[in-house]
């Protein structure tokens, strides 16, 4: 969170993480860490050495100069030094197999570490999308999930076919990357998750689980941590 005229830390660049995050995390029987923003390959990969996993949280927009495009408002620019952060841990953390969960933003990331592209804001320039973010209501606006059968999501969840997620993001997958599968779609046929079928474990959503009560949600945080502690 880039420094701002605020009452604390005022003028000061934090490295923040919001509490649901890490309580979906220890809720699932892991210990969550947050990690500092560096591209320094030795710490990066010490980072990893520490991790049973990976989360991608959400934030900003991912920089559209990471997929060969220009930002086309100054507002969807993103955050350069955290993509360049995140885009070093994703090329480690799979080479060491570690798993990775990217959760918005973080799927998105995903899907651009992977070469694919993004719409910078989905509703505007994607034909027939519905809104997938609405600030004034923002958590509790929702759509349906289409989830498809057998894939690594729907083992996660519990669940294939028709489930109810919250959306909360203005970017979308665009042109899916390298190797990766969409395995869940919003009712416009928005691609809402994705995962590398070939890894341990490398699977994006683009709602926020974490912010759901529901048993689905719960139990993809406990299929992630599962992994990650080897089981
Ligand atoms: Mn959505």
């Amino acid at each position: 969170m880039p420094a701002e005229d605020r009452p604390v830390y005022k003028g000061m660049d934090l490295f923040y993480c919001e509490r649901a995050m890490l309580d979906a995390i220890a809720r699932a029987g892991g210990i969550p860490f947050v990690i500092r923003i560096t591209t320094a390959a030795r710490e990066v990969s010490r980072t990893l050495k520490a991790l049973d996993g990976v989360v991608l949280s959400g934030g900003a927009d991912v920089s559209p100069l990471n997929y060969g495009e220009t930002a086309q408002k100054p507002a969807w620019a993103g955050h350069p030094e955290r993509d360049a952060f995140e885009l070093a841990i994703v090329r480690a953390a799979r080479k060491r197999r570690t798993p990775i969960l990217g959760i918005c933003r973080g799927h998105q990331l995903l899907n651009v570490a992977f070469g694919g592209s993004l719409w910078q804001d989905v509703v505007t320039m994607r034909d027939g999308s519905r809104v997938h973010r609405d600030a004034s209501i923002y958590d509790d606006l929702s759509h349906t999930l289409s989830v498809a059968p057998g894939s690594r999501v729907a083992k996660l969840l519990g669940k294939a076919g028709e489930l109810t997620i919250n959306s909360i993001h203005h970017q979308g997958v665009k042109r899916l990357g390298r190797g990766l599968i969409a395995t869940a779609w919003a009712a416009d046929g928005l691609v809402e998750a994705i995962e590398y079928p070939r890894d341990r474990f490398t699977v994006g959503v683009q709602w926020h689980p974490e912010w759901m009560d529901a048993p689905e949600q719960r139990r993809l945080f406990r299929g992630f941590v599962r992994v990650c502690g080897g089981r």
